[in-house]
């Protein structure tokens, strides 16, 4: 068994029901449901052997140390965390809380566990944190791309924190041998996001009829991984990462934001052309920019590709045509989760464990 956090959001939930598709190993899957957590998205993999779901907060060690003891999993697979840039400007505290003391309360809880474990089980106990390319910084046009040596030097509250729990996971390895790996990953699209982020964000306000929100001067610039290929990343590193290491994942898509919004639109003027005619380009807006907007990320993704022979399998056109096409497949999913329907079965079906 592999223990998961934050698998009822966006990609933790993706990996999961990859990885439950792939393989017979079951899930243990711990995660709070905060706004950005979905059971929904889990539908056709319900409660079972396979999947075992406890909503339940990180932080919380006595859950997370009875868990451990209880389920004995050979790894955990830490996705769980605060990951929208915006809210953390304007409402830092949770993150600080859930990215760094829950990552701190995780890592010590898989201390204890790890330490109790026989030799070979020791060994074998893998601790993969999930971050991102986030925590270097900024670019400018001409600097190289993030490498796993690039200085770290976040520049929002989000990035800061998710600075503070790669930190600690090093910590962890370096002081007490826990064998622990991290991966930094660029942007993620796909399947189940929600629709905060710039692509969903984009298609739902499309289809809705409302303006396409286009930061600053829209030239800030991105690289974009498609999640399918961010989680087969993800199951390479736990199978065969070197304890101790960092890999750097990334789709080798640098794009500006308004290419990414003109090339939404266009292909939404395909697949759904607009009641009346006319293009979505029509309904961008360039608004305010979000303060301490950083300029260009962009992955130097030839470590993970040459030790560990992953690569995407997806370019930016295929996967957001998938991307693009799944919206318009699923809009129940957007609607629920834009009106808040999802919440309400949450509450009524899942009480939080005491
Ligand atoms: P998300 O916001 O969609 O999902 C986060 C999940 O964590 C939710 O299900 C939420 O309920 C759960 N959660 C939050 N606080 C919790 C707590 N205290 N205890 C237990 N569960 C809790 O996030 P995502 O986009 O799926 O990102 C997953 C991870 O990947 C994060 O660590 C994020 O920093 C990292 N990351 C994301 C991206 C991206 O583009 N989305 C890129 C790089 C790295
Ligand atoms: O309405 C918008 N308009 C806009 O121009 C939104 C929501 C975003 N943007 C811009 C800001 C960014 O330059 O688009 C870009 C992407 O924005 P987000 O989707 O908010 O992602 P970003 O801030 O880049 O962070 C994401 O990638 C790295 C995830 O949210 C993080 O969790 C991850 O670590």
């Amino acid at each position: 068994m592999i223990l998961v956090t934050g698998g009822a959001g966006f990609i933790g939930a993706n990996f999961v029901l990859d990885w439950l598709r792939l393989s017979d190993e079951p899930v243990l899957n711990l995660d709070k449901l905060t706004y950005a957590g979905n059971l929904r998205t889990l539908a056709s993999i319900e409660q079972s052997r396979h999947h075992v779901f406890v909503r339940g907060d990180i932080c919380d060690a006595a859950l997370v140390d009875s868990l451990l003891l209880e389920h004995k999993p050979r790894a955990v697979v830490h996705f769980a965390a605060e990951s929208h840039v915006d809210r953390s400007i304007h409402g830092p505290a949770d993150f600080v809380q859930t990215n760094v003391v829950g990552t701190f309360a995780l890592l010590e809880s898989a201390r204890r566990y790890w330490s109790g474990l026989d030799d070979a089980s020791r060994a074998a106990f893998r601790f993969l944190h999930i971050s991102t390319d986030e925590v270097f910084g900024s670019l400018s046009p001409i600097d190289p791309q993030f490498s796993e040596t690039t200085p770290y030097a976040p520049n929002s509250p989000y990035s800061a924190t998710k600075a503070g729990s790669d930190h600690l996971v090093r910590a962890y390895h370096h002081t007490y041998g826990l064998p622990t790996l991290t991966t930094n990953c660029s942007n993620n699209y796909g399947p189940y996001q929600f629709p905060e982020k710039l692509i969903p964000l984009i298609i739902a306000n499309a289809i809705a009829g409302k303006s396409l929100p286009v930061y600053g001067d829209g030239h800030n610039v991105r690289d974009w991984l498609y999640v399918g290929d961010h989680c087969a990343a993800l199951r390479v590193v736990l199978s065969d990462g070197v304890p101790g290491d960092k890999y750097n994942v990334g789709g080798w898509n640098e794009k500006t934001n308004i290419e990414v919004v003109q090339t939404v639109c266009d292909l939404l003027d395909k697949a759904r052309p607009k009641a009346g005619g006319g293009s979505y380009r029509q309904q961008i807006a360039f608004v305010k920019d979000r303060p301490g907007h950083d300029r260009r990320y962009a992955i130097d993704a030839r470590k993970i590709e040459r030790e560990l022979g992953w690569k995407p399998a997806e370019t930016f056109e295929t996967g957001l045509g998938k991307t693009v096409q799944w919206y318009l497949d699923n809009e129940a999913w957007v609607t629920e989760v834009a009106s808040g329907e999802y919440r309400k079965w949450v509450e009524t079906n899942y009480a939080a464990r005491a």
